[in-house]
């Protein structure tokens, strides 16, 4: 076949059906050869299934993932349902490990303090003795993707093999088909690489969690994952192809972020585009779903600067949302495309009549069902004697591709990209930033709002709640490469095009004493456009001591005008006093957070200084807190 001609290539022909040799022969790529036949060799599978992007392979894959029992057929039709391991009180799969999730290093190479790390032939070792014959008795698919748009400079292609047709069915909802980029590379080398098994199952679930490895060679750009079914793991595309992309970017000069990407809409038809980094569960999906505005993705995004200017695409074509709390009258759009008939994969929720049901739905919850424990009843306790939620906690979800959404927006699939107007930090803080202020400029945006992102822990996550985490960009679980380098990449990319993007901090969780937030879920639309005006320069701003914060006539004007609201003075009072005493707190956090970093961009130290100096002077004059009014 005028493939290479070694023993991993005989023992893969056999296990390939005519049309599947015929599709890699169109391809004839012998690196993406040498892969399989390796992998072939490694995991032992069945057969081999080479896919491509057409509607019978897609139709194949849905109806694999049925027949396995990974996911199960719901009566609404296209409507399935997944199940990730959950041990009675033990460990589950229901998240993404990192524990378990390690980067492989060749000797030499050091990423810093923080990182999970394993010298590369030791990890490389174990992970094959992992995967060897994993995939006995399985078919291995292959799958072909491109992440960011078709036939743009941002194309990434990505080759995802596994034995899961659950994952293989997540990726292409939420993942753009890439089997015709591969054949457009015409044998090029410049793709990324995934191998995953699900191991061996139970009822259709990974039943080795213990197992569970997820490792990623940056060197060879390739990510190996094992004995785990849960989307932000096996999907390879997702994740564990953010941090290759992370450390592409790096060496190509580009940004990959951990960001949403959606169009917000301004005077006379005006549309600019924001991205936003928001750690999992603060209002990453729900900002980029605004009514009125329109999406382009909700995740991850790419940035790079083409003829002068930031421009932005989305990596995927779907979301992976997190189900808790969506509901009718908050998230409409949403609540609307999962109850349509059409694809859409539940995970980890509550099934009853065939129906799933989530917490926060805004519905009344049957009393049993089938969910992540099996067969499930109000009340039921785990082995550890703690109560069973209806839907997993925190971490349920839906996977849908973008395009039944009516707010999607029409330069989502752009090759170009979309210019960056705006770019948004936002993080749960119930008592110390104001709901929305601006940055003075690119580096202060960056360091202040980026690099200093804390979030509060939730009931959603084991450990105490209430607990601040340092979580840079929301990007901390996912870097690749040093922090002191990342943060000098942001800082440096600022000065790339004619005009960086504004950089803006949200907070939408901030509580008064008696712990009520402070504002209504929606009160974000007008945090958004306030933001947009600002690009614009059609609002001033108030100078204040931390960046700079809205006006009360501009608010007042734009709840009206948005959410046809009225807004007191004294809501405004209270949302937008700036918390001088918590601000100078916040910032020793951050720096003791940063202590041990090594090679911080010289700015960092500087500009939180500043920011600390500016606080002190305000503090001396007003005390502990300095009203939006002082800065008149
Ligand atoms: C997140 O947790 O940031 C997600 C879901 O987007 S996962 O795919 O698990 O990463
Ligand atoms: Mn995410």
């Amino acid at each position: 076949m005028g493939f290479m001609n070694d023993s991993d290539w005989h023992f893969l022909e056999g296990l390939l059906a005519e049309p599947c040799r015929n599709k890699l022969q169109l391809l004839a790529n012998v690196r993406l050869n040498r892969f399989i036949a390796d992998a072939a060799a490694l995991c032992r599978p069945e057969k081999v299934r080479v896919c491509d992007d057409s509607a019978t392979d897609r139709e194949f894959i849905r109806l694999r993932a049925l027949d396995t029992g990974e996911e199960q057929a719901l009566v609404t039709p296209g409507h399935t349902v997944h199940f990730d391991g959950f041990a009675h009180g033990g460990r589950h799969d229901q998240a993404r490990d990192k524990e378990n999730t390690r980067f492989l290093l060749n000797e030499g190479e050091d990423l810093g303090p923080g990182f999970n790390t394993l010298p590369r032939p030791a990890g490389l070792v174990e992970i094959r003795e992992r995967l060897a014959g994993s995939m006995a008795g399985k078919e291995m698919l292959m799958r072909f993707y491109c992440l960011g748009p078709n036939d743009s400079s941002f194309s990434l292609p990505c080759v995802q093999l596994t034995d899961s047709p659950y994952a293989a069915h997540c990726g292409d909802l939420l993942f753009r088909p890439g089997f015709d980029t591969f054949r457009k590379l015409a044998g090029g080398e410049n793709f990324f690489r995934m191998l995953h098994s699900a191991g061996r199952l139970e009822n259709g679930v990974s039943a080795d969690v213990d197992g569970r490895r997820i490792y990623v060679d940056l060197a060879e750009e390739l990510g190996y994952c094992v004995n785990t079914q849960y989307a932000g793991n096996s999907v390879g595309l997702k994740k564990p192809a953010l941090r290759l992309a992370i450390s592409r970017a790096d060496r190509e000069g580009w940004l990959a972020e951990h960001m949403f990407l959606m169009g917000v809409h301004g005077p006379a038809g005006r549309v600019t585009y924001f991205t936003g980094a928001y750690p999992s569960a603060c209002g990453k999906t729900s900002t980029a779903m605004l009514p009125g505005e329109t999406i382009l993705g909700d995740d991850l995004v790419y940035i790079r600067v083409l003829d002068g200017v930031a421009r932005a695409v989305n990596v995927e074509q779907g979301i992976l949302g997190i189900i808790e709390g969506v509901n009718r009258e908050d998230d409409a759009e949403l609540f609307r495309v999962l109850h349509r008939p059409g694809e859409v994969i539940f995970s980890n929720v509550l099934v009853s009549g065939g129906r799933p049901y989530w917490i926060g739905m805004g519905e009344e919850l049957p009393v049993e069902g089938v969910n992540y424990a099996g067969p499930w009843y109000q009340g039921m306790r785990d082995s550890a004697d703690r109560e069973i939620a209806p839907s997993f906690r925190g971490n349920a979800r839906y996977a849908i591709a973008l395009d039944p959404l009516s707010n999607l927006d029409p330069r989502a699939d752009d090759p170009a990209g979309v210019p960056v107007g705006g770019i948004i930090y936002g993080g749960r803080d119930s008592d110390t930033a104001v709901p929305v202020q601006e940055s003075f400029d690119w580096s202060h945006g960056i360091i202040t709002m980026g690099a200093a992102l804390e979030s509060e822990t939730t009931a959603a996550t084991l450990g105490a709640q209430g607990v601040r985490k340092c979580d840079p960009m929301a990007i901390l679980d996912f870097l690749s490469i040093p922090l002191g380098r990342y943060l000098q990449n942001n800082l440096r990319f600022g000065g790339k095009p004619h005009r960086p993007p504004r950089i803006f901090a949200t907070n939408y969780w901030l509580k008064d004493a008696e712990g009520r937030f402070l504002n209504h879920k929606l009160d974000k639309a007008v945090w958004l456009k306030w933001m947009e005006l600002r690009v614009h320069g059609e609002v001033s701003a108030l100078e204040g001591p931390t960046g700079r914060v809205p006006r009360y006539e501009d608010l007042e004007r734009l709840f009206r005008q948005v959410l046809g609201k009225s807004y007191a003075p004294e809501a405004y009072r209270e949302q937008f006093q700036i918390r001088i005493t918590r601000n100078l707190a916040k910032i020793e956090r951050i720096l003791a957070f940063y202590e041990k970093v090594p090679d911080l961009p010289r700015e960092f130290g500087e500009i939180l200084a500043e920011q600390g100096k500016r606080l002190a002077e305000w503090q001396s004059r007003k005390g502990d807190v300095l009203n939006p009014s002082d800065l008149l």
